[in-house]
């Protein structure tokens, strides 16, 4: 495995960073989750664009342009010879001393990982999953924009472990107000009458790149889309509920918070846009590495 750090690549036991790197002191950085299918990046600019876009956020300076860090992503990604996998891409504000201020910090570091992916057990997307809404709440936008894509992750965790205890794969995360933001690391979705909902941007949830490309996929298809406000009572009583992520992809969701959603199986729109997906992502729209 060949792991690049700031422009240098090293094997899995070599690669380190500082002690006093601002990410790991502080979790002060930004981060991205790629996949690669069928020896393609998968849409690697809009993951880019949203990288800057966190980074701009918390003022972080990027060392490269993104057109260099396209080229260093694509060169790892050549360099590991995988043709299906994930990359994690990593910048951190850098090596600075123990106090907080980013000030003290020199240059950002950038860190490109691909390996392979762990996903759900695969009886789960024809079963679907049982999810929990957690207490605790996404992060309010005057806080941390729920937007940024930040190393700062404990607000999730917080709510995983809640899943966990649960005995769920996944909880629901509400914003501030109480209505529907996402999951801890996916978008959710829900169909009602054969109109796909989910949540408006700005409503606490991650700009989802797989979320984008089941909006796009679901409007060619014709489906009706609602991007909008949703409560509890909105996913308690749609016909079906599945989420999206680069990990999970689409995966169904057959029961929240104990109500049984729909049929209590994997609904029939739901499956359309899996399938649509499944095509999707294996054809040319995207950059071919190897
Ligand atoms: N919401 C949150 C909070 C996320 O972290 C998504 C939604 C889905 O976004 P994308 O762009 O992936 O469709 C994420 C995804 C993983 C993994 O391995 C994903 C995320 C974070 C950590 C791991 O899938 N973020």
């Amino acid at each position: 495995m060949k792991i690049y750090i700031d422009g240098n690549y090293f094997g899995k036991e070599d690669a380190a960073i500082s002690v006093y790197d601002h990410g790991l002191l502080y979790g002060d950085g930004v981060f991205e989750g790629i996949r690669i299918y069928n020896s393609r990046v998968f849409k690697l600019d809009e993951h880019l664009q949203r990288l800057f876009k966190s980074a701009a956020a918390i003022l972080l300076e990027i060392p490269m342009t993104r057109e260099e860090m396209k080229q260093a992503v694509l060169e790892t990604v050549v360099k590991n010879r995988r043709t299906d996998g994930y990359i994690r891409l990593v910048v951190t504000r850098g090596k600075g001393n123990l106090g907080i201020d980013p000030a003290k910090c020199g240059k950002a570091s950038v860190i490109i990982i691909v390996d392979g992916i762990e996903l759900y057990p695969e009886e789960l997307y024809s079963k679907g999953i049982a999810i929990v809404t957690a207490s605790t709440r996404r992060l309010p936008p005057d806080g941390i924009d729920p937007r940024i894509k930040s190393l700062n992750y404990l607000n999730n965790i917080l709510a995983k472990i809640e899943a966990r205890q649960a005995g769920c794969p996944e909880a629901v995360m509400l914003n501030q107000e109480g209505f529907v933001a996402e999951c801890t690391a996916d978008n959710i979705f829900l169909i009602y009458s054969g109109v796909l909902q989910t949540p408006a941007p700005g409503w606490g949830a991650l700009g989802g790149i797989t979320r984008s490309v089941v909006l796009d996929l679901a409007a060619a298809a014709g489906m009706t889309i609602r991007e909008t406000v949703l409560t509890r009572y909105d996913l308690y009583t749609g016909d079906e509920c599945f989420l999206t992520g680069t990990g999970a992809e689409i995966i169904p969701v057959v029961s929240i918070d104990g109500r049984r959603i729909g049929t209590g199986k994997p609904g029939p729109g739901t499956e359309k846009l899996k399938k649509e997906f499944e095509q999707y992502v294996r054809g040319s729209r995207t950059l071919k590495v190897v």
